[in-house]
């Protein structure tokens, strides 16, 4: 399917700023035919969850709430314990924007008549909704008439805005409809006179960061630099202070700022202002949308002073506060941060969105240049905390990514707050666009999978394809073949986890050490078609440890093969799997799981530990016999016969 190009043409630099030299972008959805490992999940997200998502949608009501031709349905969602400002259905029109989103990507995949008249009949509900002069959220407009713009601080109306602006962006590329785009456009005009520096505007910004980043998306598709600069201003805006636009806003309302249950505006990340942040506080969804705002008002504006914080933000989060899942946010109280090295195991939140959001943060820094800080992030996030979210048959979600559970935690079906299945089914029906990176003169491969690529490098059509079993294995050959001989600089991820990697141009040996920068190969050359790179990543089974502030963890491993992380599931193992230990000196055996898709399982020697008896504490060690261990991918678990979950294993053995 072609894609929908836009008119007027793209955006205009901003006048005032210097672009950096190269900003790499990632190629649009349809640029990528993708196979391999993430080949059939996105095809049963465009066979299976797309429908699923809209089915779910409407069956919870939101189609009643947001169509003004059904019946009012009024509050079916009592507000949340402890926050009485707050119900998860003031923000039910994120969930059908990240739905069309989905829709629109799968539709690039598989044409689907029926599915495009699904999403047409809730864009024309939306279009019967919009007001007059723009405005258009369903919460605001049916349920609460009134009120709107009263309390940004809680109630997602600019989120709401974003997620319909992202879906209208993709439906328009996927489908040449513009019935959304346009809708989204007269809102985001709308919210433009609203907000703003000059008088009689708002100085304000949404509690929930996302409009920022989907301006952007939205001023590139229009080619309308407005909408950049309004981004730019919600990220300028931010944490400004005092006083702070939320007390001001509070007390608008005749309420007390302090009467509040998340204090001084970490959970919003609206502390300070963006640019003198340097710790990943807070909501971590929130966070990771922010940043990504962030980077994209970097790249567009040239603006280094947002790099700098960035680059700080991403240290604290990677190096204090990342799970070995990629996902992160370990609280349920703030559905976020906490304190450095806080990595519990068994109530881990890491929300699905998080991890999910945590991509497209890696990915827009990526958008800076090539680095493997960012690239390795990224995969560690997508096949590890992320897909987890989403069941192998593309029906049922995890909220929460613990990495333990003692038998419990199961993925749903639906849950009253809705806002992780749409998030992972976008970002796995999208995933192409995360495998590469296009400049004026350069192209990058940020993740590897067997898939083919049409990009525009260096003034021609550059066909790149992937030929790999990745990640069962980390042999992977590049075809490089551009329309016209081009010179460019091809950039090549050499991730953190392989061993031994060898390389080859046109069969010919390269040497790495000499041709590497920050973790990428950098290859420039006059590329011809035809022309040739084998990569050979080297794929040991990693055991990793723990830094030693994160208690928890000390005296376990963390098995690690390519990019995927590995845990131990009760119907391979047996109950109670804190009583296995890894041997030390154990080799793994690589097994096709079939009861898994054909994911790869490790099979290691152990022991197992049998109580001496049933007393609670006993000077008596534990009886131990041989056993046999079987790991399997951590985003795969609870697909099968549900039971203990266990990614920190116990080790034994002389060192
Ligand atoms: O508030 C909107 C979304 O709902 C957040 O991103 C998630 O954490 C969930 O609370
Ligand atoms: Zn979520």
């Amino acid at each position: 399917m072609n894609q929908h190009t836009p008119s007027p043409a793209g955006p205009s630099p901003a006048s005032d700023v210097t672009r950096p030299r190269a900003q790499f972008r990632p190629p649009a959805v349809h640029q990528v035919r993708v196979q391999g490992f993430f080949g059939p999940r996105i095809d049963t997200v465009a066979t299976t969850t797309a429908h699923t998502l809209l089915n779910r949608c409407i069956e919870a009501g939101m189609l009643d709430q947001i169509d003004p031709d059904r019946p009012n349905p009024g509050l079916s969602i009592p507000f949340q314990a402890g926050n009485d400002t707050v119900t998860t259905q003031m923000f039910w029109d994120s969930d059908f924007g990240k739905s069309i989103e989905t829709a629109a990507y799968a539709l690039y995949r598989r044409p689907d008549p029926e599915l495009e008249a699904r999403v047409d009949e809730v864009i024309n509900a939306y279009a019967r909704l919009q007001d007059e002069n723009g405005y258009l959220n369903s919460w605001y407009q049916r349920i609460e008439p009134g009120k709107r713009w009263t309390n940004l601080r809680d109630c997602h109306e600019l989120y709401d805005a974003g997620h319909l602006m992202e879906g209208a962006v993709a439906y328009f590329h996927a489908t040449g409809k513009r019935r959304l785009l346009d809708i989204m456009a007269r809102y985001a005009d709308h919210i433009d006179q609203m907000f703003g520096p000059k008088a009689g505007q708002t100085r304000g910004y949404c509690g929930h960061p996302e409009i920022e980043l989907a301006l952007v998306k939205l001023g590139r598709a229009t080619g309308e630099q407005r909408y950049l600069d309004l981004a730019r201003f919600f990220v300028d805006e931010r944490g400004r202070q005092p006083p702070h636009f939320f007390d001001e806003e509070a007390r608008a309302r005749g309420r007390d700022p302090k009467d509040y249950h998340f204090e001084n505006h970490q959970y919003t990340q609206s502390h300070e202002p963006v640019r003198q942040q340097r710790h990943v506080v807070g909501h971590a969804v929130r966070a990771a949308y922010l940043y990504s705002g962030m980077a994209d008002v970097s790249t567009e504006f040239g603006d280094e002073s947002l790099k700098t914080a960035l680059d700080a933000l991403w240290g604290h989060l990677t190096d204090k506060n990342l799970y070995v899942t990629g996902g992160f946010g370990p609280s349920a109280h703030n559905e976020g941060l906490t304190f450095d090295y806080d990595l519990p195991n068994e109530t881990a939140y890491a929300e699905t969105c998080a991890a999910v959001a945590l991509v497209f943060w890696a990915n827009r820094m990526l958008g800076l240049g090539p680095d493997r800080r960012y690239g390795d992030v990224m995969e560690r996030a997508l096949y590890n905390g992320a897909l987890s979210g989403l069941s192998l048959d593309g029906t049922r979600f995890f909220y929460e990514n613990p990495l333990e559970s003692r038998g419990t935690h199961h993925r749903w079906t639906w849950h009253r707050c809705p806002c992780c299945p749409p998030n992972i089914a976008r970002l796995v029906a999208s995933v192409g666009t995360y495998m590469y990176g296009e400049a004026e003169d350069a192209v990058a491969v940020h993740l590897y999978c067997e898939s083919e690529a049409d990009l525009d490098v260096a003034g021609t059509k550059l066909r790149l394809s992937q030929t790999t079993a990745y990640p069962t294995d980390g042999a992977v050959k590049l075809t490089v073949d551009p329309a016209e001989p081009a010179r460019f600089t091809l950039h090549l991820r050499l991730p953190d986890w392989a061993g031994a990697t060898v390389a080859k141009l046109n069969g010919e040996a390269l040497d790495i050490a000499s041709s590497s920068r920050n973790g990428y190969l950098a290859i420039e050359r006059l590329w011809s078609a035809g022309d040739t790179v084998e990569l050979d990543f080297e794929m040991p089974v990693l055991r990793l440890h723990a830094h030693p502030k994160v208690g928890i963890d000390q005296g376990r491993v963390a098995l690690q093969r390519g990019p995927l992380v590995y845990c131990l599931e009760e119907t391979d193992n047996g109950a109670h799997l804190h009583s296995l230990l890894l041997d030390r000196q154990s080799a793994f055996r690589c097994e096709e799981a079939a009861d898994l898709g054909g994911a790869v399982c490790l099979v290691a020697k152990g022991v197992r530990e049998t109580a001496a008896g049933e007393a609670l504490y006993t000077p008596q060690e534990p009886a131990r016999e041989q056993a046999v261990l079987r790991a399997v991918p951590y985003h795969a678990w609870d697909n099968r016969e549900g039971g203990e979950m266990l990614v920190w294993l116990r080790q034994e053995g002389a060192r």
